[in-house]
C-alpha cells in the first residue's frame, strides 16, 4: 500500500454542505474513499482529453428488424478489431436488442468508433461509458 499522506483543507460551510450531501447520495461512507473517487473520476477525465490509452463501453439499443443494420454493426467490429475487447448480445424481446461493446485504445478512437455505431440508421440509443485502463490512478 503507498504511503497515506493526511491532508487538512478549508471549505466553505455551505459547499461542505454541498460536498457531503453528494457523498450521502452516491452512497460513500467513508469521505476519504470518497474524494479519492472524485479525484480519479477527474483523472480519466483528463485522459481522454489529452487522447491518452483508455477504456470505453458502448451501449447500443437497436431494432434487428431493421435492414442490415445487425451486419453493419458486425462490419464495423471488425474494422476496428484492434480496439475491440469483447462484444456481448442480449434480445430485450423480439425486435429489441441490446449490444454492449468493450473498446480498449487511443480515447479519440474509440469516442469514432462509438460515432460510427451511433450513426447507423436504426440505433435507438448509443451510450459511451468512458473509463480508465487503470494506469495512473493510484
Ligand atoms: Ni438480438
Amino acid at each position: 500500500m503507498p504511503d497515506l499522506v493526511r491532508l487538512s483543507i478549508s471549505i466553505e460551510r455551505p459547499l461542505y454542505a454541498r460536498l457531503e450531501r453528494l457523498r450521502r447520495q452516491a452512497r460513500f461512507r467513508n469521505r476519504s474513499e470518497f474524494l479519492r473517487g472524485l479525484v480519479r473520476d477527474k483523472l480519466v477525465e483528463r485522459q481522454w482529453q489529452a487522447d491518452e490509452e483508455a477504456l470505453g463501453t458502448v451501449t447500443l439499443v437497436y431494432n434487428h428488424r431493421q435492414r442490415q443494420l445487425s451486419e453493419k454493426l458486425t462490419d464495423l467490429q471488425h474494422h476496428h478489431h484492434g480496439h475491440v475487447l469483447a462484444a456481448t448480445h442480449v434480445h430485450l424481446d423480439e425486435d429489441l436488442c441490446a449490444e454492449m461493446i468493450m473498446l480498449k485504445g487511443p480515447a479519440e478512437e474509440l469516442r469514432e468508433i462509438a460515432d460510427l455505431l451511433r450513426q447507423q440508421k436504426g440505433v435507438l440509443h448509443a451510450a459511451l461509458a468512458m473509463s480508465s485502463t487503470g494506469r495512473k490512478l493510484a
